[in-house]
């Protein structure tokens, strides 16, 4: 995200609104909403492996998956370790890509 000569882009936590495309943590006020990226998801069986999986993880207080564009939105209370997750989504058998 370059921006023009002089143009300084805010910090990313002092925007409240994000777009899909930029996958990084948001805090409001003591929870924090991360949207990751999983391949390998096909169906609701998918979505729902991964979620019980990353639910599972100690401060997680939402899951969301979504099978079709392969983004599982977290709730949680603070910042997961992204080991956790990665650890979490491999168990239920799929991949965390890499983020860019
Ligand atoms: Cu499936």
């Amino acid at each position: 995200m370059t921006g023009e000569d002089g143009v300084k882009t805010p910090p990313a936590r002092d925007r409240p609104a994000r777009t899909e495309e930029n996958d990084m943590s948001t805090e409001t006020d003591t929870r924090t909403t991360t949207v990751y990226q999983v391949t390998g998801m096909t169906c609701g069986h998918c979505e729902g492996a991964v979620t019980a999986e990353i639910s599972a993880l100690p401060g997680v207080t939402s899951v969301k998956a979504v099978a079709a564009t392969g983004e599982v939105t977290v709730v949680s209370a603070a910042p997961l370790q992204e080991d956790a997750v990665r650890a979490a989504v491999d168990e239920a058998g799929y991949e965390l890509a890499d983020r860019s």
